[in-house]
């Protein structure tokens, strides 16, 4: 993973339109380092978007990954691309039962757990609610989590998968809007989960600033 300061959408290499603190482009960086994949970044500012991001890409969000002609701009299909071109995908295959899960999971996670998260960060704009109520909104996501992290240090058994990583980034926001509430929390299976992906060195590569000097 490499920052480049000025943009250059005509190299040959893969090129990665991101933004550092988001948690889609999170979870693409994680697959492309992990899938052992050099790529170039770009950090783009979400208020001012480069016209290069959006020539190729008009919906206009992070991440968007570009190979020549190939122009991919949903987190999704560039972990599964990551996984299936790189040479590391063991993160990548399940059981077809455990693929079943893992997608529902995934649905739930960026349909109706990312809108109740979405409310809960930005609890001032929704007057007509406490940040109490916003945040137990979300709970139904987590309690589901909780409970597949009983017996298991990740979501599908002992070894990290592309489902933790592709739910993670979520979680991380969710805590920090109030971190000393999730700290004494009852989630504590979902804290111990968070803070082996959190201090992962996988997790540390992708959360480098672009250092320009
Ligand atoms: N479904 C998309 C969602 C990506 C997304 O919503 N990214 C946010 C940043 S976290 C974004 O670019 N929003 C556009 C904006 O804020 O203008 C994906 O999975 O890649």
């Amino acid at each position: 993973m490499n920052y480049v300061e000025k943009l250059d959408s005509n190299t040959s290499r893969p090129y990665l339109f991101s933004y550092r603190r988001c948690p889609y482009a999170m979870r693409a960086r994680m697959a492309l380092v992990e899938s052992n994949i050099e790529f170039d970044i770009y950090e783009i500012s979400l208020r001012n978007k480069p016209n290069e991001m959006l020539t190729i890409s008009s919906k206009g969000t992070v991440p968007v990954l570009k190979l020549n002609k190939l122009v991919l701009d949903e987190s999704l299909e560039i972990m599964r691309w990551a996984y299936q071109k790189g040479d590391s995908n063991e993160s990548f295959l399940l059981e077809p039962k455990d693929k079943e899960i893992a997608n529902e999971l995934i649905s739930l996670n960026d349909g109706k757990f990312k809108e109740s998260l979405d409310r809960y960060k930005y609890f001032e704009r929704y007057p007509d609610k406490s940040k109490v109520e916003l945040r137990e909104n979300c709970y139904f996501f987590l309690e589901v989590l909780e409970s597949r992290l009983v017996n298991t240090d990740y979501l599908i058994g002992d070894k990290r998968t592309y489902i933790d990583i592709s739910i993670f980034p979520f979680i991380r926001q969710f805590m920090n809007v109030d971190k000393a509430w999730f700290d004494n929390s009852e989630y504590k299976k979902i804290r111990g989960w968070l803070k082996l992906l959190i201090e992962s060195d996988l997790f540390k590569k992708v959360m480098v600033k672009p250092n320009f000097g």
